[in-house]
């Protein structure tokens, strides 16, 4: 049986354009399937745009377009970005297109038919902005407790599902499953809301129109989060399942930010239940990102555009940072201050120095040509056995989602490096004529560290791994495989060219 990983994003809505808050959870699922394919899995990447709901009806009346002409113009500038940032997703989900519509009637059909549907009236108050009905119990101040905006009257005849039935169910699952709902803190939340009890949930509207309509009663759209879950399983063919993608597939890893925890660790569960299906493998939330301090939004005109960072700075510098800077599940800050910070100590003057001194000094001292490693010291097998150790924590921490914790291990060998140069100083060695093996010893371990540095920033930064893994001559060696082996070592002879700087510093005022 072939080893398989499914990870997704969450679906964007069409109505926002993409900012850093929506790059971080795409990166990080794009490190994820990296990360595992380079360990044999088979993966399955779903990203994808959320396009139906009355806030894109809305924002689109606003623009003087259609609902589709707005989403056919944004879905764009997701695409185009995830281009840039080097996302690797096999798939991208648009809920306008055909088989997402067919996946959701079908799901409704299957629930409905079970009996778990039903069509009442619903009063309550709704808060467009995150399309969520809410309780007067539930409100603060009359408003929406999630996003503190106003909230309206809405009575209208809806579908119901039965979702009060499934509560025990859930928390027997969640119970057994520690891992189900990741990180702790955010189990626990969800853990106290469904022991507080769940109530059958509103699935349809019949105030507006810019939805898939209900089977059989077309006055009513069905949910905008019934529609927009579904997209995990229609994106894989499901029911009909004609290319094996879901049964070789599902379930998923989703990988979320917590604003949208209680629609994937409840609402999404039940749906599967009720469905007869198995339930997701795991839900990562990570946390929010602010920018110098304060709430992203466009009326203060603070959202960072990926896009242009990416320009300014370069793509790996920003796939690095945003997983390096804060742990994922934690809250952070995004400032240009902390982003150059890295830029020149991380990367300038660790990863940067190491590749360009060491591949300049076997330039200088063999002429570019990889020596033998023949006489190894202590010192030298110490350094030899942090390559399979860092390796060995690394990979623990990746399937954990601990992505800097990862990094600072990683960034530890590359330290470990730098001093392993300074300790051995292959410069006094290079003076005395009876230490030249012990140089060729210093060297290769030298540039073969570079290689397992490669290896494993290469879920992170793919085209500065791509270039390390160029010098140290790809083409001839083994490492030109997708499946990385990290035990097979450099071949002594082998020709190394020396390094272009990878990282200027960066100079602030
Ligand atoms: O909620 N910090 O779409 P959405 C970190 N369509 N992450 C952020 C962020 C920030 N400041 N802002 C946004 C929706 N995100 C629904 C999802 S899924 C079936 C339907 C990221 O466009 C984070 O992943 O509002 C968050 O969960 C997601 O964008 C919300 O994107």
């Amino acid at each position: 049986m072939e080893k398989t990983f499914y990870v997704t994003t969450p679906i964007y809505y069409v109505n926002d354009v993409p900012h850093i808050g929506h790059a971080y959870t795409t990166l990080a699922c794009d490190v994820m399937a990296r990360y595992k394919r380079s360990r044999g899995y088979q993966v399955a990447f779903l990203t994808g745009t959320d396009e139906h709901g009355q806030k894109v009806e809305a924002a689109a009346k606003t623009n003087g377009e259609t609902p589709l002409e707005l989403a056919d113009r944004v879905v764009k500038r997701f695409q185009a970005l995830w281009d840039k940032l080097n996302i690797s997703h096999t798939d991208f989900i648009r809920t306008t297109q055909e088989r997402h519509k067919h996946t959701v009637q079908e799901q409704f059909k299957t629930i409905e038919a079970k009996g778990d549907i039903y069509l009442g009236e619903y009063e309550d108050w709704y808060c467009t902005p995150c399309e969520t009905f809410w309780t007067e119990t539930q409100m603060i101040n009359g408003n929406c407790p999630d996003c503190g905006r106003a909230t309206t009257k809405l009575k209208e005849e809806s579908y119901f599902f039965r979702m009060s039935k499934y509560q025990e169910q859930l928390l027997a699952h969640i119970e057994a499953n520690p891992d189900f709902i990741q990180p702790k803190s955010r189990r626990n939340e969800i853990l106290s809301f469904v022991r507080e009890g769940l109530r059958d949930l509103s699935i349809s509207r019949t105030s507006f129109s810019w939805g898939i309509p209900v089977p059989g009663n077309e006055k009513h759209v069905i949910y905008v989060w019934f529609d927009a879950l579904t997209n995990y399983i229609s994106a894989l063919g499901y029911p009909e399942d004609q290319n094996q993608l879901f049964a070789t597939f599902w379930p998923a890893v989703h990988v979320i930010g917590k604003d949208i925890l209680r629609f994937h660790t409840v609402y999404w569960p039940t749906f599967l239940m009720a469905a007869g299906l198995p339930l997701p493998q795991q839900i990562f939330a990570h946390g929010w990102w602010t920018v110098e301090g304060q709430k992203m939004s466009k009326s203060l005109r603070n959202v960072v555009e990926p896009h242009m960072l990416a320009d300014t700075y370069g793509v790996d510098t920003i796939r690095y940072f945003l997983l390096r800077e804060v742990p994922f599940g934690l809250d952070g800050d995004f400032s240009h201050s902390a982003l150059i910070g890295r830029i020149n100590s991380d990367l300038a003057n660790d990863l940067g120095n190491l590749v360009s001194r060491s591949t300049a000094m076997l330039g200088k001292y063999f002429g570019g040509t990889l020596p033998q490693a023949d006489v190894a010291e202590a010192i030298d097998d110490r350094f030899v056995d942090i390559f399979s150790e860092t390796v060995r924590k690394s990979d623990a921490l990746l399937n954990e989602m601990a992505f800097n914790k990862a990094l600072i291990v990683i960034w530890e060998l590359i330290s470990a490096g730098n001093k392993y140069i300074d300790d051995t100083a292959p410069w006094t060695l290079a003076k005395d004529p009876s230490q030249q093996q012990r140089l060729g010893t210093v060297m290769y371990n030298l540039i073969d560290s570079l290689r397992v540095i490669a290896l494993l920033i290469t879920p992170f930064m793919p085209e500065t791994a791509e270039k390390i893994l160029t010098l140290l001559g790809r083409e001839t060696s083994s490492l030109h495989t997708e499946e990385f082996d990290f035990s097979v070592r450099l071949t002594a002879g082998t020709t190394i060219d020396k390094a272009t700087p990878m990282f200027p510093r960066i100079e602030t005022q």
